[in-house]
């Protein structure tokens, strides 16, 4: 399968790589829905809508800063790097994420486009200024974060029920409609519109490659389906690559 999946590569002209929570799990950042899934104490709706930013403030940015604490411990692991290195590989390359962890970014990615946001990014809801947030670690946040101009700042991340940035969407349908190649990595497709992503690119004749421990909805329409963890497969492959060069 990995010697496939790097001949899939060898012959390619231009890649897309799609990735979800699976690709930071091994950083020890929990998954949205596997067994130590984030949503576990509280459900999707409780957390990450407008509705409940609306309701209650205070619970919905415990939860981004108890989130904004364990991603500033976590490192990029071997997936993000692998990328990265992916990315130097191809002239025509595109990584989507649907992960708003920023650990693409800090391995070493640049043509990386962020589909749900980013934890570090907060939005104003009065005068809609996007200004840098983070906690101080170990620092206590009491009150609600707020922008220069006293309006309440909310997380600047795509929640469920929100449309998704028009322009990072187009950008990437107009990449994926000429890639000829596509890694899906570590995500469930399961959350839409990025779950669209596999059937279009089938439809576009691309190869495709997934990545995931587990099968999903999308392994049985892909060209290889790889179980295993990211952090282990995506070095292989680059690997692979190297010494069939
Ligand atoms: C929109 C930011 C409309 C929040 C996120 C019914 C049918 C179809 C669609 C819908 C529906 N009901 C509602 C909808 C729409 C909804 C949706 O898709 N809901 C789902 C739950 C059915 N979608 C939306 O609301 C989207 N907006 O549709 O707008 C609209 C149109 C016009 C005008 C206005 C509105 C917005 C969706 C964005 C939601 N925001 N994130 C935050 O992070 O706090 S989604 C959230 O889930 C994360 O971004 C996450 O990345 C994403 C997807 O999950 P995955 O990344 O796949 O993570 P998951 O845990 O599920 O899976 C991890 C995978 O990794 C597993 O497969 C596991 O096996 C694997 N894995 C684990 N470890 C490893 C590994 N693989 C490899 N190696 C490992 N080590
Ligand atoms: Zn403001």
């Amino acid at each position: 399968m990995i010697q496939k999946a790097a001949e899939i590569l060898e012959s390619s002209k231009s890649l897309f790589v799609l990735t979800g929570a699976g690709i930071s799990a091994e950083s020890g950042i929990p998954t949205f829905r596997g067994t130590d899934g984030l949503w576990k104490n509280y459900s999707a709706t409780d957390l990450a809508t407008p509705e409940a930013f609306e309701k209650n403030p205070e619970l919905v940015w415990e939860w981004y800063h108890w989130r904004q604490g364990i991603i500033l411990k976590a490192e990029p692991n071997p997936a993000h790097f692998a990328v990265a290195e992916l990315e130097k590989k191809f002239n025509n390359f595109l990584l989507l994420t649907q992960n708003v962890d920023n650990l693409h970014r800090r391995a070493g990615s640049k043509k990386v486009l962020e589909l749900h946001g980013n934890i570090f990014r907060a939005r104003c809801l009065s005068c809609g200024r996007i200004v840098h947030h983070q906690i101080e670690p170990g620092k206590e946040i009491n009150n609600l974060p707020k922008c220069d101009c006293e309006g309440l700042l909310r997380p600047d991340i795509v929640w469920f029920g929100e449309q998704i940035p028009q322009d990072i969407w187009q950008a990437s349908l107009e990449f994926l409609s000429a890639a000829d190649t596509s890694i899906i990595c570590g995500t469930s497709g399961i959350v839409w519109p990025a779950a669209a992503i596999p059937e279009m690119a089938k439809k576009n004749r691309a190869k495709i490659i997934e990545i995931n421990l587990e099968p999903t909805p999308i392994s049985s329409i892909v060209d290889v389906s790889i179980l295993g963890k990211a952090g282990e497969i995506l070095p292989l492959i680059i690997q692979t690559l190297n010494t069939n060069i």
